[in-house]
This record gives structure tokens, C-alpha cells and sequence, in this order.
């Protein structure tokens, strides 16, 4: 059973090795639901592959939690769309780049849409 911190509509999922032992880790992101994704849940995570048994041996860490804004619409919220694992930084692990949207949020009055590229930055080693 995964998490609860991950119990959530998926959206991008990739095996990447992150902390770079071996055994290859899964990432992923959420999406909201109607305009939710409440602050308990980890919008970015890493599940760590601990090498044992397949099916149990499983670390969960967050990445990013969720900012817990509630539109209570559709199509409006946190949405990870891309996560592409690269060593942006030249150190040797790889980091993770993302895109996510976030549409027509109210701020002060206004509808406002926001379209970012992140970079984590992989602290692992
Ligand atoms: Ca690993
Ligand atoms: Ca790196
Ligand atoms: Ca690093």
C-alpha cells in the first residue's frame, strides 16, 4: 500500500536511481483533484527501493508538499505536468526538472495563471 503521503491522483511517475545505490527508485508527482490537493500530501516524492523484498521494501520521502490551495475547481490547482531526471548541476547525482502549472488563481481579485520549470537540486550525497 503506498503512503498516505502519496495517496493521491498521479501524474508523471519515473524510475530514476536518486540516491544513486543501485537499485533503481521510483519519483512521481500529483495532480489536484477539482482544484485540491490538501497540504498532507507530497505534490513531488521520491520512493526510495531499498534493495529487499520488491513489494515492501519501499521509503517514501517528499520531494515538494503540496501548497494546500483549494480552488474547488476543475481545472484549476497544483498540476505537475513533466519530471526529467538529469544532473543539471554537474556534481555527479542526478536532480530532477519539473514543470507545473497552476491556473487562474484569485489574487486580489484577479485570475492570475502560473507556468514554472523547477530544478531540485538532488542532496542526497
Ligand atoms: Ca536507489
Ligand atoms: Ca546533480
Ligand atoms: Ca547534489
Amino acid at each position: 500500500m503506498k503512503p498516505d503521503m502519496i495517496q493521491w491522483i498521479s501524474r508523471p511517475i519515473l524510475f530514476c536511481d536518486v540516491d544513486m545505490d543501485g537499485n533503481l527508485d521510483i519519483v512521481g508527482a500529483l495532480i489536484h483533484n477539482d482544484g485540491n490537493l490538501p497540504k498532507d500530501k507530497a505534490s513531488v516524492f521520491w520512493m526510495r527501493h531499498t534493495g529487499e523484498d520488491f513489494a515492501k521494501g519501499w521509503e517514501c520521502y517528499p520531494i515538494k508538499w503540496s501548497d494546500g490551495y483549494n480552488s474547488h475547481d476543475q481545472w484549476i490547482g497544483e498540476k505537475w505536468d513533466h519530471l526529467f531526471p538529469t544532473d543539471v548541476d554537474g556534481d555527479g547525482d542526478t536532480d530532477l526538472v519539473g514543470n507545473v502549472e497552476e491556473h487562474y488563481r484569485w489574487i486580489e481579485g484577479e485570475p492570475k495563471s502560473f507556468f514554472s520549470v523547477v530544478w531540485f537540486e538532488n542532496s542526497t550525497r
